[in-house]
């Protein structure tokens, strides 16, 4: 099938016949590679930078019009091709696509997405937040209140994880698409150096899930795709 999308104006298709992810290795990127990775589908992945000519580009924008990674293009769904973005939208078409890693129906389904909610909706954004006023741009900022503000939110969200495993291996029932929405930003706490400031080594339930994440050979795969160049 042909992809006449506008995308790949700028970023061409070598094989359009399947799904193409467009993304870059960041928490939000990975969750989707690390599902593309575990469902064994085929796709080929294309490295969109975070730098406004790429993710704010015309081209990629006619795909996600909120300019933000991740995004793909399915030219094999249901009806024909389907275009989409928001990683969390993402996972839900890839697990109703291929029958993994959600179950189907009912009480354990309605968990699942629950916990994938609360990422979406809670830590991501959060952490995401933390790392600006911990890390980057926002670490100059002298007024010590909207650092405070998300190191504090971010230890109470830790909390309520390490609660939630307490005697389970997965955030919920079997390992699924909230497992691979949540542990990646888990994971970018060290990347913020902001472990200490949230007291991470006083979970020590988050931290033998994240080595259990980590530990799964299709996890190691997808935290590096898209692949960056250099
Ligand atoms: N809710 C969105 C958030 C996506 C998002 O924040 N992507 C970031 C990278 S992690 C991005 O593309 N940033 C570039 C920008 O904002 O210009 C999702 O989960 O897909």
């Amino acid at each position: 099938m042909a992809l006449s999308h506008p995308i790949t104006a700028r970023f061409p298709a070598s094989r359009p016949d399947i799904l193409q992810l467009y993304s870059f290795p960041t928490p939000n990127g990975v969750k989707v590679s690390i599902m593309l990775e575990e469902t064994g589908l085929d796709y080929e992945p294309h490295l969109v930078t975070l730098a406004d000519k790429d993710v704010k580009s015309e081209a990629f924008t006619a795909l996600n019009p909120n300019g933000k990674i991740p995004a793909i293009i399915d030219p094999n769904g249901p009806e024909g091709a389907v275009e989409l973005f928001e990683s969390g939208a993402i996972l839900i078409y890839l697990a109703e696509k291929t029958g993994q890693f959600l179950p189907e129906a009912g009480a354990a389904r309605a968990e699942v997405l629950a916990w994938l909610m609360f990422q979406m909706g809670g830590l991501g954004p959060m952490l995401g937040q933390l790392g600006f006023f911990y890390k980057f741009a926002g670490a100059e900022i002298e007024d010590p209140r909207p650092r405070d503000r998300y190191i504090n939110e971010a230890k109470r969200l830790l909390g309520v994880i390490e609660g939630r495993l307490e005697g389970r291996d997965w955030i919920a029932g079997d390992y699924s698409i909230a497992d691979m929405a949540i542990a990646p930003w888990l994971n970018a706490l060290d990347f913020y150096g902001a472990k200490e400031a949230v007291g991470w080594a006083g979970h020590p339930n988050c931290i033998a899930y994240l080595e259990r994440f980590m530990a799964r050979s299709a996890v190691q795969r997808g935290m590096k795709i898209p692949k960056r160049d250099g």
